[in-house]
């Protein structure tokens, strides 16, 4: 039985959120957009390169969220990006009224699908848009995780000339400057990061700087882009996990998704390794976490927690 996928939102990242399903015939596709000429054009475009690539996905384009019906998965980037010298945060006002109108649309018409988010200010607008839609936090994540820790990986990987695949790691918290690749669970070709520091393989100060990159990494990107911001690798990572709950391979990956107390945190949604499956969010891993892991990954949230106060000041239904 051919599957759906709904991409809320048909810019940079889902017109490209599109093309990548095409290619991997992972799910016929609905392109939902306010500006319909958008996503109609994209869906057309796309599936008239079916001619070369052989691929059998049906696509359409709409701004009717009658045409999201039954989903299995619905992708949201509808919202306004990042312009240079502004912060993610900066996005809170216009987006979280942008989510609204979405929680609305998935609610009342497609209310049992996996719901993956990717509009920023990420971990509070997924939050928010759980609460303003009502469905089950286990079927509601945010995608920042996988892509903040594939820029740390690339990042490492070509620092020590090493490819990319033999790198493992994972950045967690929240999905802003306060970000933590987890440095003690990194390994490099099965030898732990901190082997490499010890044997003098990397030293700290290049270490930090690869850090400070990945934290930094949306912001560079908007520099040089000037009009909008990173799509591609942001699109892999939603992809990845569409994949892991539509095929059920209860992947690891870091998500952002609703604590109830695991890594000591209460009614938050924030980045921390789970397995991804065909019940959504099937398991939230708790890892062991230094004291200077412990100390960031805190700071993160409190990030999370401030920018979520501010969210409830613009609109105090999210209390
Ligand atoms: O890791 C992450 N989560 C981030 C997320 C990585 C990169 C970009 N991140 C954020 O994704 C970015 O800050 C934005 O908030 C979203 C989407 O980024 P994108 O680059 O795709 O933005 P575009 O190209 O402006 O596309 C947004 C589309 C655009 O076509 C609008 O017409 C549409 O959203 N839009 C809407 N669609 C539906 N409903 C409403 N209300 C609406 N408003 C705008």
């Amino acid at each position: 039985m051919k599957k759906k996928i709904s991409l809320i939102g048909a810019g940079q990242i889902g017109g490209t959120l599109a093309h990548l399903i095409a290619l991997k015939e992972l799910a016929d596709v609905v392109l939902f957009d306010v500006a319909e000429g958008i996503a109609k054009g994209k869906a057309l475009d796309i599936a008239q390169s079916s001619g070369v690539s052989g691929s059998k996905i049906n696509l359409i384009g709409t701004n009717n969220y009658k045409d999201i019906k039954n989903s299995d998965v619905i992708i949201i980037t509808a919202g306004v990006p990042r312009k240079p010298g502004m912060t993610r945060d900066d996005l809170l006002g216009i987006n979280l009224k942008i989510i609204k109108e979405v929680a609305e649309g998935i609610k009342n018409n497609s209310p049992n699908s996996f719901v993956i988010c990717i509009t920023n200010p990420l971990d509070v607008i997924v939050m928010a848009l759980q609460k303003y839609s009502g469905l089950p936090h286990n079927m509601v994540v945010g995608m920042a995780g996988i892509l903040d820790s594939s820029r740390f990986k690339y990042f490492l990987s070509k620092q020590l000339d090493i490819p990319v695949n033999k790198i493992n790691s994972l950045v967690l918290g929240g999905h802003g400057d306060t970000m933590v690749p987890m440095l003690e669970q990194t390994e490099i070709d099965g030898v732990s990061l901190s082997k490499f520091l010890k044997d003098g393989k990397i030293d700290k100060k290049k270490l930090e700087e690869i850090v400070d990159r990945t934290r930094k990494g949306g912001a560079e990107i908007v520099k040089f882009l000037q009009k909008g911001s990173a799509f591609y690798a942001p699109a892999a990572s939603g992809v990845e996990m569409a994949e892991s709950y539509l095929k059920d391979q209860k992947k690891q990956l870091p998500c952002a998704v609703y604590l109830q107390g695991e890594y000591g945190v209460k009614n938050l949604y924030a980045g921390v390794p789970v397995i991804i499956g065909a019940s959504g969010v099937e398991k939230i891993i708790e890892l062991k976490l230094s004291d200077e892991e412990k100390k960031s990954f805190h700071q993160s949230i409190k990030a999370v927690e401030d920018l979520f106060s501010a969210a409830k000041k613009i609109d105090t239904n999210l209390n």
